[in-house]
């Protein structure tokens, strides 16, 4: 059975890198099901009004996201947009025991938070990893998916 994938991505904090966010989208399909395909839509705007969940309040879409964050088998998160929620999904998905992987473009002239950089050191269950050609991102991708694979099929 495939994988129940959750992606991460920076809706309110900017949607620059949303075509980044498709491509490591419809790469994981091939794993199984990715349950926020939204955060990928090129629909979803920073503000909410013309995306896919433009009718949805706030309360419902927190609700409606801890739900899959909870049923999802693993997390994969693009970091390199700042953003609160995501950060929030990572912190929640880290007490659930979540295993997660980060990406983060090195050549957008930013620094990563030291709160995402810096929880792999005490905490196996994340792992950051730095790229710049999407294709390097999609190597990554593909090799945690597959150990989540295997971990799956052992229990
Ligand atoms: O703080 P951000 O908006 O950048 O947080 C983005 C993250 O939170 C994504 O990984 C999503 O899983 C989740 N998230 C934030 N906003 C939404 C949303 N509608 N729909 C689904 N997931 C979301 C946003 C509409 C809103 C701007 C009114």
């Amino acid at each position: 059975m495939g994988l129940k994938i959750y992606f991460c991505g920076s809706i309110s904090g900017g949607r620059g890198d949303a075509e980044l966010y498709c491509q490591i989208v419809e790469h994981m399909k091939t794993f199984g099901t990715v349950l926020t395909e939204h955060v990928a839509s090129l629909k979803q705007t920073a503000d909410g009004r013309v995306g896919p969940d433009g009718n949805l309040s706030a309360t419902e879409i927190h609700d409606r996201d801890m739900e899959w964050l909870t049923d999802s088998d693993v997390v994969v998160a693009e970091v390199t947009t700042p953003s609160l929620g995501v950060g929030y999904e990572i912190g929640r998905a880290l007490d659930m025991g979540k295993n997660i992987l980060c990406l983060f473009r090195d050549d957008a002239g930013r620094r990563l938070s030291a709160m995402i950089d810096g929880a792999q050191s005490s905490n196996n269950n994340i792992s950051v990893k730095r790229y710049i050609a999407i294709s390097d991102a999609l190597e990554y991708v593909s090799g945690f998916l597959e150990k989540s694979q295997n971990k799956n099929a052992a229990v």
